[in-house]
């Protein structure tokens, strides 16, 4: 689809916090609620949303809120401000003289392309080249307090009819409860995400793990480590996965040459937006190595921008994208994201995003805001 001149008039940048109905512990830290900013940027009468996937501590990656907002005031939306954007790379050619801070440009690179998608009246889906009309969808659920409550968490979530399950493990909380809920869900679609708390001396242990027929393992060691990663791969049977070692499609390209991985993570806001995404997707794919998207307990926004980068071809397996509901008790989106089928949603159709924002609820959440431009 032909991306229409786009003039970015004016952004506001706003920092939300939403509580979370149930707290999220990984491996690196228990969140208890989403803070998130949120970017809108304006022209032509228009006003496109998008949010950033950092965090308030850069634990997940280097960037955090602070540098986030820092590096979009002060940098990124400067350099956009007052321009026409003739092509969706235009806004990443725009920004690179920026190093790094991947999750504050994908900020800006949504915003712009819902914008964008409004302008022609069209879904993001459709601006985008998706062919799903719904994804399939997986859960993502966090560590426990004990083995009792996250089978609890599971059976609850089988029940809503996720297609698939994901437990976040670490050292210490590993072969037991895969071990546990295995047995009690011997069918299950099962996946597990260690978020780089391992390393390869670990190897022997992470090989206890292919008794319980994961589809596969997330992130097990380093992110900066691609090498060790592909030696873990020749001593276990599980597939690996990788998530924070994927910064772009140079680092997919040599994790799938090297071995280190043979399915990929894509989110958005860790590859640096949606263009760098979809080269992700190619890159992948030309390989023969299926991609699913992955999740940042994102609000509704961002969820919506998620699932139109789902519904390109490559993204094959169940995405870290549940309901409003498995988050927060109200999301800022209307009408939320829910199932549209057992372990699937539908892809909005309507224009941008598909879903109204719910400005009230957005004041409400609201810590800080910040205008650019007239
Ligand atoms: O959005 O449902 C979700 C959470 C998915 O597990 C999830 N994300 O490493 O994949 C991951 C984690 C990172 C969460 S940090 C906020
Ligand atoms: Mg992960």
């Amino acid at each position: 689809m032909n991306w229409p001149a786009i003039a970015v008039e004016r952004v506001e940048l706003r920092e939300v916090r939403l509580t979370l109905v149930h707290p999220f512990e990984t491996s690196f830290g228990r969140i208890e609620s989403r803070q998130a900013i949120l970017v809108t940027a304006a022209g032509d009468g228009l006003e496109g949303f998008g949010e950033c996937t950092a965090q308030p501590a850069p634990i997940y990656s280097y960037e955090s809120n602070s540098t986030a907002w820092h590096v979009l005031e002060e940098f990124l939306v400067p350099a956009l401000l007052g321009r026409t954007i003739r092509s969706p790379e235009e806004i990443g050619a725009r920004l690179a003289f920026v190093r790094g801070h991947p999750m504050a440009k994908s900020a800006i690179e949504a915003a712009i392309h819902d914008l964008a998608a409004r302008r022609l009246a069209v879904s993001l889906s459709a601006l985008l080249g998706g062919t799903r009309t719904q994804v399939p969808v997986g859960i993502s659920l966090g560590i426990e307090p004990t083995i009792e409550a996250l089978v609890a968490q599971v059976e609850r979530a089988v029940l809503r009819g996720y297609a698939r399950v994901k437990l976040k493990i670490k050292p210490g909380w590993d072969v037991e409860p895969l071990r546990v809920v295995r047995e009690a869900f011997p069918d299950l679609r099962l996946t597990a995400d260690a978020n780089a708390a391992y390393s390869l001396s670990d190897a022997e242990h992470l090989a206890r793990l292919d008794a319980f027929g994961l589809e596969m393992i997330e992130q097990p060691l380093d992110h900066e480590d691609l090498f060790d990663h592909a030696a873990l791969a020749e001593k276990i049977r599980t597939p690996l996965c990788l998530d924070e070692s994927i910064t772009g499609p140079e680092t997919a390209r040599h994790a799938l040459r090297l071995g280190a991985c043979r399915i990929i993570n894509i989110k958005m806001g860790r590859v640096g937006g949606l263009v760098r995404a979809r080269a992700v997707h190619d890159v992948a794919e030309s390989a023969g190595a299926p991609v699913w998207c992955g999740g940042m307990l994102e609000t509704g926004i961002g969820r919506c921008h998620n699932l139109a980068l789902a519904s390109l071809p490559n993204f094959r397996l169940p995405a870290d994208l549940s309901e409003s509901r498995r988050y927060f008790a109200e999301d800022i989106i209307h009408p939320p994201v829910t199932l549209s089928d057992p372990g699937m949603i539908g892809v909005p159709s309507g224009p941008g995003l598909g879903h109204a924002v719910l400005m009230d609820r957005v004041e409400k959440a609201t810590l800080r805001t910040a205008g650019i431009g007239p």
